[in-house]
């Protein structure tokens, strides 16, 4: 029966008085974990843990932790990644299980199982070879939501040459940037991508910005892409390739993968994951967390490949576990805004994870999109990215998982490499808006600037007290920036995560608040400022230009921009605010265009020169202003409130 949205958003707002929910006593009886405890040993947890995977010869220490915080696991282990996610499952007799129902833009549609998957892999492993690549070599990988970027990125595990995967929204310029930083070998990309019903020209963006890279190109919309004799299409490669190739006997310390993303800086940071310990944490944690049961189970996790939730949660957790998932090339509101709801009817997904910024899409879209589709398989719901507003969790319970499905709100980051914190769903009530509670085997607190922990209900400062083996392992090539970035601030043993958090009084669950350095969250998409600022500045007719978060319903935040123009012509006129923003989409991506321009004469600055952004995120968001006595010239603010009160430009 079709759901009035009035009725519902009745049922909603008397929901929002329900504090905390139960997972259904039938979800409970069938789960794999009904206990949340602390082990008595975490390190003793975790080598359990890891006997889930094939190793080809064991570790001698599990934890080596003579020198933080360049913690080590799983040492003198010899392991391979791509093998745990293949080749075992096919000699298990697993082979012809489908890994991915695969679904295109246009509605086309291919199975992979593991065998077929299993026997790309090795090919493209000797391809890799072929021109040259070898272990500890980084291979780029620039490449849409299509099977081909489970391919290249297994084949680089299978023989040891980290990748280096960029996501497909992010511009050439910013891809050219991150294989120089990397050292990359060569890059895997494609013809062109296709995003709503139109086709970009990748291989040529790529080449007007990396010309001398050599690339293997997926030919996927025959677009006449332009080859030079340093190219070669994948297509031709694959058909020429040898059909075995073994898997690499690596340490489990060998890196698996650098992911670069926003810190603090304008310079992205290369985060390093390496292969026994990232994987372990990944397995453990997409089966437990998700209630996984290969044999049963579809899952379909929404995000993309570029981001560390698709490294983790579409690619190495789920087919280290041998799952089936469903893989979705396009947009979510592309060809229609049911698509994801048509693919989990017509796969029949049972697991579904995605990010708080999606659901609040589709519930302006409304529920008739939703509820045209049969949902009955799903069993469970999961969450990522950012803090989600309890009236989204509850709609999202209630429209999508029938007011029935218990939902998990994870909460991780690219340098936690899995899962931290969340609800394990047979174990544990739910608290619609808090992520939960660390994992068993994971510490977490919450502490005020000295490191003492505070009270709960006060809020603090997250950080992590324990090594744990999914942890990144150092910055590429940057160990001081590693440690002057998280391990400086309360001792070499203490992880800064850069999130403000508070505990709540009763049952310790931790409601993570946001970022509390210059990293701002756009849809699930982590951003630096000084990165934004750093383009925009780049642009000829602007000095200086200060970038905030600014709260925004949608999207969690949205990138608002303060711009002082160059020279006595600082009149701001809406094509300029177009140019400024189409530059950003060229130097970094269409993602971090600025929402909103203020044209500022002046920028608040304290003695030193240091830009108060807090300042400008009062004024943005219509605050009070907070204390301005330590700016240089208080006046400014006067100005620049005037300023925003009348002209601000950017997208309606
Ligand atoms: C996996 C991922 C990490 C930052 C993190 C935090 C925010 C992620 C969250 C959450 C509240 C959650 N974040 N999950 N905040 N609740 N469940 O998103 O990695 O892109 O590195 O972002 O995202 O601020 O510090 P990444």
């Amino acid at each position: 029966m079709a759901t009035d949205e009035s009725t519902l958003e009745q049922r909603l707002s008397e929901l929002l008085d329900t504090e905390t929910f139960e997972p259904p006593a039938e979800f409970v009886d069938q789960a794999l974990i009904t206990d949340a405890s602390q082990p008595g040993d975490f390190v003793e947890a975790w080598a359990e843990r890891a006997k889930a995977l094939d190793w080809f010869a064991p570790w001698e220490t599990t934890l080596d932790d003579a020198d933080p915080p360049f913690y080590k696991w799983f040492v003198g282990g010899k392991i391979n990644a791509s093998h745990n996610c293949l080749d075992r499952h096919v000699q298990a007799g697993s082979g012809d299980r489908v890994a991915f129902h695969w679904r295109g833009e246009e509605g086309e549609e291919r199975d992979i199982t593991y065998a077929e998957l299993h026997a790309d892999v090795q090919k493209f492993a000797n391809v890799l070879k072929d021109r040259g690549v070898e272990a500890g070599d980084v291979v780029g990988i620039y490449l849409p939501m299509i099977p081909e970027v489970v391919v290249a990125m297994l084949a680089c595990a299978r023989i040891g040459a980290p990748h280096n995967v960029v996501f497909g929204g992010f511009s050439a310029e910013s891809v050219a940037e991150r294989m120089e930083f990397s050292d990359a070998k060569l890059l895997v990309t494609v013809d062109g991508a296709r995003r709503k019903g139109k086709t970009a020209p990748i291989k040529e963006t790529v080449d007007g910005c990396m010309p001398d890279l050599p690339c293997i190109v997926v030919r996927h919309t025959d677009n006449g892409a332009p080859m030079a004799d340093k190219d070669a299409f994948y297509d031709d490669l694959m058909e020429a390739a040898d059909a075995e190739c073994p898997a690499a006997e690596l340490d489990a310390e060998h890196p698996l993968f650098v992911l670069y993303t926003s810190g603090s800086t304008a310079k992205p940071k290369g985060i390093l994951h390496t292969t026994g310990g990232y994987l372990t944490h990944v397995a453990w944690t997409h089966k437990n967390v998700f209630d996984l049961k290969p044999e049963s189970d579809v899952w379909f996790c929404s995000a993309d490949v570029g981001w560390i939730t698709g490294h983790s949660y579409i690619v190495y957790g789920p087919l280290a576990n041998g799952a089936t998932s469903i893989m979705y090339e396009g947009a979510p509101d592309y060809p229609h805004r049911g698509i994801w709801w048509e693919c989990c009817e017509r796969y029949g997904a049972t697991l579904f994870y995605t990010a708080p910024t999606a659901i609040r899409a589709c519930m302006k879209w409304g529920v008739e999109h939703v509820e045209k589709h049969d949902l009955s398989k799903l069993r469970l719901l999961g969450t990522v990215g950012e803090p989600i507003n309890p009236k989204a969790w509850l709609w999202y319970r209630e429209v999508v998982g029938r007011g029935e499905a218990p939902v998990v709100d994870t909460w991780w980051q690219t340098e936690t490499g899995g899962i931290m914190i969340t609800t394990l769903p047979g174990a544990q009530h739910m608290r619609p808006g808090s992520a939960g509670t660390p994992l068993p085997g994971i510490t977490a607190a919450v502490l005020d600037e000295e490191g003492n922990e505070v009270d709960r209900g006060t809020q603090g400062l997250l950080a992590l007290r324990r090594p744990w083996p999914g942890m990144l392992r150092t910055l590429f090539r940057d160990d001081d920036r590693f440690v002057e970035t998280y391990w400086d601030k309360w001792g070499k043993e203490t992880y800064l995560v850069g999130d403000a958090s508070r505990q709540e009084p009763e049952d310790g669950y931790f409601w993570v608040i946001g970022r509390v350095d210059d990293v701002i969250n756009v849809s699930g998409h982590r951003m630096s400022t000084a990165e934004i600022e750093s383009a925009i500045v780049s642009h000829p007719k602007v000095a200086e230009s200060a970038v905030i978060g600014q709260q925004d319903e949608d999207t969690g935040q949205s990138v608002a921009a303060f711009v002082t123009l160059e020279g006595e012509n600082d009149e701001g006129s809406d094509e300029l605010i177009e140019e400024i923003r189409s530059h950003v989409a060229d130097r970094i991506g269409k993602f971090a265009r600025p929402k909103r321009i203020i044209w500022a004469g002046d920028l608040p600055k304290t003695r030193s020169g240091k830009i108060m952004r807090r300042l400008l995120r009062d004024i943005a968001e219509g605050r009070e202003l907070g204390d301005v006595t330590t700016l240089r010239d208080p006046d400014v603010m006067k100005e620049l409130e005037q300023e925003f009160a009348g002209r601000d430009g950017g997208e309606d």
